[in-house]
Order: C-alpha cells, then sequence, then structure tokens
C-alpha cells in the first residue's frame, strides 16, 4: 500500500468513524461505506466553480462521490438544499473570523478544541473539505426524489458560482 492510499484509508476511517458516533440522520437520505456505492461520480472543484453543474441521480442510489480539487484554494462538497447550505455559510464565517479556517486549509489543531471555541467543528456528515490539489470522497444514499444543491459554503465561493444542482428523481 502507498503512503497516499494508506493516508486515504486512515481519513475515510476517521470520517467514518465520526459520524457512526454522531448518528445524524437528514430528509433526503444518510451516509454510506464507498463499498455499498452503486455508482461513482467524479466531480472536478477549482476557483470557484464545479464540473459538471448539474447531476440526475435516482431515489435509492447510493453515490461515491470523488472530488478532485484542481484549484489553489481549499473548497468544500456540501449536499443539501438551500437553506441548509445559508446556515452552513453562517457557521463558516465565524470558523474563518476564528483563524480556524484559512483560504488553503483547516487547522486541525483548533478544529479539535470544540469546547473552547463556541462548540465549532467541521465534521458534517453530509460535507467534505477538500485542499487544494488533493482529492477526498464522500458517499451519500439518497432515499428519496428531491431537489437538493451541492454546494461550496467557504465565505463568497457559493456567491462567486461554486454550486450545482442534484435531481433526484423516483
Ligand atoms: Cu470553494
Amino acid at each position: 500500500m502507498t503512503a497516499r492510499l494508506f493516508a486515504a484509508a486512515l481519513s475515510l476511517a476517521v470520517s467514518l468513524s465520526s459520524y457512526a458516533a454522531s448518528g445524524e440522520h437528514f430528509a433526503f437520505g444518510h451516509p454510506a461505506t464507498a463499498s455499498q456505492a452503486t455508482r461513482t461520480v467524479e466531480l472536478t472543484l477549482g476557483d470557484m466553480y464545479f464540473e459538471p453543474k448539474a447531476l440526475t441521480i435516482k431515489a435509492g442510489e447510493t453515490v461515491r462521490f470523488v472530488l478532485v480539487n484542481k484549484g489553489a484554494l481549499l473548497h468544500e462538497f456540501n449536499l443539501g438544499d438551500a437553506a441548509m447550505h445559508a446556515a452552513h455559510q453562517q457557521e463558516m464565517l465565524k470558523m474563518v473570523a476564528s483563524g480556524m479556517l484559512t483560504a488553503t486549509g483547516m487547522k486541525h489543531d483548533m478544529a479539535g478544541m470544540d469546547h473552547g471555541n463556541m462548540g465549532m467543528k467541521h465534521d458534517d456528515p453530509n460535507s467534505v473539505l477538500v485542499e487544494p490539489g488533493k482529492t477526498a470522497e464522500l458517499t451519500w444514499t439518497f432515499t428519496k426524489a428531491t431537489d437538493l444543491e451541492f454546494a461550496c459554503n467557504i465565505p463568497g465561493h457559493y456567491q462567486a458560482g461554486m454550486v450545482g444542482k442534484i435531481a433526484i428523481a423516483d
């Protein structure tokens, strides 16, 4: 196993344990493991765009998103509706103001200090941060027909165009 693969496996294991512990559920579905995926979708994240900009998924599908950051800035891939993204943008503004989140990365030492830091953590199961030049993954089971957005909620990015549509069809 290469060092890079090992690091990817390790970060996956860490993210799996964090959402298993939180047990969060969303109206539109839930996180899954890569081995449960029925489909893989590769998305490019750039400064300030997603490619492709729209996806169609069938209700019941488990999709492994492979997220390639080809930009020079830190980006996020977050699944939700417009109201969820608006709320998350407010949280991320606070993370930037506190110095926890910079233009190119997350300060992990601060991210763990959630008690002294107003409860701020970036560990939502429907979201992943991708550092410049890196690839990250998120696997999600979509359980019902609805319209969602995938978005980057780092301050200013959504407004600059980092948002796309996901239509989940019956
Ligand atoms: Cu972004």
